[in-house]
């Protein structure tokens, strides 16, 4: 009879010394261990969030913005289409309702720190003041920048659940409440994407 590796361990549980039965005690404890430690390692993909710009009513600016988290703050790229070219304030607001023709739905700028309206690298900002896209004279335009008041984890200052919306004019950075930047062009709800 040749007792295979499982059937020798069982053996060696079943020996009545004190140390056998320890030994097999922590290899069983062991592998529950790592059996647990599995789920974790697939939930380790960066978090990401994704808003795809509708145009609103009379407008026809659309466009994709996604949010990924990475190490000092949260990536944000922007490719939008179908505006007039120059500069455009780009935000996020408060509420993920984009339902409104205008999207005054959305509500404000996204403010959960009760600070004033001002651009992106100001260190007193709205959380959702990302400053200005600029259309080329095509009526593209891409923006890439690392943000760092925004969040996409379960805390205050996470985007997700929030909306992006494009202005008609330049965002001044300076004016209150939002920037003088007029009507809203196009409207995104942020959800959450598949890491990658
Ligand atoms: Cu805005
Ligand atoms: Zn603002």
């Amino acid at each position: 009879m040749q007792p295979n590796l499982s059937g020798i361990a069982k053996q060696r549980c079943a020996m009545n010394s004190c140390r056998a039965s320890f030994v097999c005690l922590i290899s069983l404890s062991f592998a529950g261990l790592t059996a647990q430690a599995q789920p974790e390692e697939k939930s380790s993909a960066p978090l990401k969030g994704v808003a795809v710009l509708h145009p609103t009513a009379g407008n026809k600016v659309s466009g994709t913005v996604t949010f990924t988290e990475v190490a000092d703050g949260v990536q944000v790229h922007a490719e939008i289409m179908g505006l007039s070219p120059g500069k455009h304030g780009f935000h996020v607001h408060e509420f993920g309702d984009c339902s409104a023709a205008d999207a005054s739905s959305a509500g404000a700028h996204f403010n959960p720190t009760k600070k004033p309206h001002a651009g992106p690298d100001a260190t007193e900002r709205h959380v959702g003041d990302m400053g200005n896209v600029e259309a080329d004279a095509s009526g593209k335009a891409k923006l890439e920048y690392v943000d760092h008041e925004m969040s996409l984890t379960n805390d205050q200052t996470s985007v997700i659940g929030r909306s992006v919306i494009v202005h008609a004019k330049a965002d001044d950075l300076k004016s209150q409440p939002a920037g003088d930047s007029g009507a809203r062009v196009a409207c995104g709800v942020i959800g959450r994407a598949k890491g990658e």
